[in-house]
């Protein structure tokens, strides 16, 4: 393992200004996002989308890696080349998602465990050879008055470290995902508490397998108000609840924290990484993006599927890319 190496594309991944494009939708996942537009999810329908975003002009000033998910790492685009290709001429750095999914976790109804560590060196082996550098394994944590349960919180802390260092022995930096899910009624006070017990479990775990966090980043969900929850906390709480639980559980020598949108509006998910980098709170690591749906609900819809409607698609792309950007060092709006 090299691992100067490791944290180089780590600090890459978070350079200022810059974040991750998730684009990692399974194959059910992508359905549902183009049944949204009446669009089939054919394979080349796939590929023309996320060809479209790989090819914006100038994505790479302010997307420094995009997650893919297998069949788009083995794809070429249109005219042939690639996609990994595609992504590195634009100055991105090509990730992959190697999970294989979450699935419901025995003796504990409403809970999940995500699996995949089975043949994972193997892979990781091959997604090396074909340009992945570095990888994403998401975990996910319901909330409810009972919900997590101390062991989905530990199974998936052990899963998600043995992911970690699996990757770094193929020379690949691992993100770590653990999501607190937004759905449901609870209040930021109870997201913030499941949260610190989730990343406490987590670097316990990481630091017990022995994984060099210096070539790992963070992606977790910021704290936040429960979708159905009366009370909304406001964008500055959510900054402020969400640095305090980062600086208590997350370690220094981990280089960046780049979160998910989890569901929040496009324009939210920006207004609250802006407001975390204007808190004047010290801050060890990077904080910065890498959104599925915060970055892809605009031009998902501005493409509807026809090839007529690429600039459009870009156009709406590059102005959430670009928000998103200026939001890393507080700088947006
Ligand atoms: C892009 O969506 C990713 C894949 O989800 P499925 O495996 O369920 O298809 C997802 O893991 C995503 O990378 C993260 O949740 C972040 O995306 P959001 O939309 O929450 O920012």
């Amino acid at each position: 393992m090299n691992q100067d190496k490791l944290h180089a594309t780590a600090c890459a991944l978070v350079a200022a200004g810059k974040g991750i494009l998730a684009a990692d939708e399974s194959a059910p996942t992508i359905k549902k996002r183009f049944d949204s537009i009446a669009t089939e999810s054919t394979e080349d329908n796939r590929r023309d989308y996320r060809e479209m975003l790989f090819t914006a002009p100038e994505a790479g000033r302010y997307i420094s890696g995009v997650i893919l998910f297998d069949e788009t790492i083995r794809q070429n685009g249109a005219g042939g080349t690639p996609l990994v290709k595609v992504l590195e001429s634009a100055g991105i750095i090509p990730g992959i998602k190697v999970d294989m999914g979450a699935k419901d976790l025995a003796g504990h109804p409403g809970e999940k465990v995500t699996e995949g560590l089975d043949g994972l060196r193997e892979r990781f082996a091959e997604y090396a050879k074909l340009g992945a550098r570095f990888a994403k394994w998401r975990a996910v944590y319901s909330v409810t008055d009972m919900l997590p349960s101390g062991a989905c919180v530990a199974v998936n802390a052990h899963a998600l470290a043995r992911y970690a260092a699996l990757a770094q022995e193929a020379g690949i930096v691992p993100i770590v995902e653990p999501e607190v899910l937004m759905d449901g009624d609870h209040t930021a006070d109870q997201c913030e508490e499941v949260s610190e017990a989730v990343l406490q479990s987590l670097y316990a775990e990481l630091a017990l397998q022995e994984v060099n966090l210096e070539g790992t980043l963070l992606k977790p969900n910021m704290v936040i108000s429960g979708t159905d929850c009366p009370e909304q906390a406001s964008v500055e709480e959510v900054a402020r609840r969400t640095v305090r639980c980062l600086r208590r559980c997350v370690p220094a020598a981990v280089p960046g924290i780049v979160f998910l949108s989890g569901g929040q509006s496009d324009v939210l998910a920006t207004q609250h990484l802006n407001a975390m980098n204007k808190l004047p709170d010290s801050r060890p690591w990077k904080l910065s993006f890498s959104y599925g749906r915060a970055l892809q609900a605009a031009p998902l819809k501005a493409w509807s599927g026809k090839a007529a409607n690429l600039k459009a698609g870009q156009d709406a792309f590059l102005e959430r890319a670009k928000a998103n950007g200026l939001a890393t060092t507080g700088s947006y709006g």
